[in-house]
């Protein structure tokens, strides 16, 4: 798919909401041909584009990496990535949280971005995201153990305020500030639902801090084309 097709991000809807409608990156052929490579039984992959060539390509590719140096500027690096599939009748939630904060790091928000990208319609009927508009401006929460299989983690206190599905078609996808509260629910269609999840820092974006932020009102930017210290993983081409 040519690069001039992907729409632009809305920056300042990015910005003031959290989060905001990307792509297209792939058309229906290109979206099949990369299902064709993904293991159908398995509901997590960690890390496919190590493993996948075709996933390793879409998340170099031009289409991708244009949308990811529009949030954050031009140096990139990937901080990690992830296919989720939702089989029909599985009960598989994914709990409220935040995608820059872990138990290994904190995400700086001015300096990361995570991509999330349609591999099959992601309608809220087929479990798609659901955010909570605005929430990044409250900064890193503390987080918890959830109490289901996996004990994955969620965010500590209360839902941060009212839950917006945001469906995507295949091919396309959000763009996420990393504190954006997001959770998704069980698949409800007769067919699978498959996200991939990728997450860009610039060089200097991945800290090491795990206490919860203060609430910040909007992230500064880094200014584009930003190449600071390059360590650890390579450089996404050009
Ligand atoms: O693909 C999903 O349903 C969950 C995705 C998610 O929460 C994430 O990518 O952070």
């Amino acid at each position: 798919m040519p690069v001039s097709s992907v729409r632009p991000v809305n920056i300042s809807r990015y910005t003031r909401l959290g989060y905001a409608h990307v792509g297209p990156w792939a058309d229906r052929a290109e979206v099949d041909a990369l299902r064709a490579g993904i293991d159908p039984a398995a509901p997590v992959t960690a890390n496919p584009h190590l493993t996948l060539p075709a996933i390793g390509d879409l998340v170099c590719s031009p289409e991708v990496t244009a949308t990811a140096r529009a949030v954050i500027g031009d140096a990139l690096l990937i901080e990690n990535t992830f296919l989720i599939i939702k089989a029909p009748g599985a009960d598989m939630v994914v709990p409220p949280h935040q995608d820059g904060t872990n138990d290994h790091l904190t995400l700086d928000p001015a300096r990361a971005v995570t991509l999330w990208l349609a591999l099959t319609p992601a309608s809220a009927d087929a479990g798609c995201l659901r955010v909570a508009p605005g929430s990044h401006a409250g900064g890193y929460r503390r987080t918890r153990r959830a109490d289901t299989p996996g004990r994955p983690l969620t965010i500590a206190g209360p839902p941060p305020g009212v839950w917006t599905a945001a469906p995507v078609e295949a091919g396309h996808g959000l763009a996420m500030d990393p504190r954006l509260v997001h959770f998704s629910p069980a698949n409800r269609t007769a067919t699978p639902r498959v996200g991939l999840n990728i997450r860009f820092v610039t060089p200097a974006g991945a800290g090491c801090a795990t206490a919860p932020t203060p609430p910040t009102s909007h992230p500064s930017r880094p200014p584009p084309g930003d190449r600071t210290a390059r360590e650890g993983n390579p450089p996404c081409p050009p």
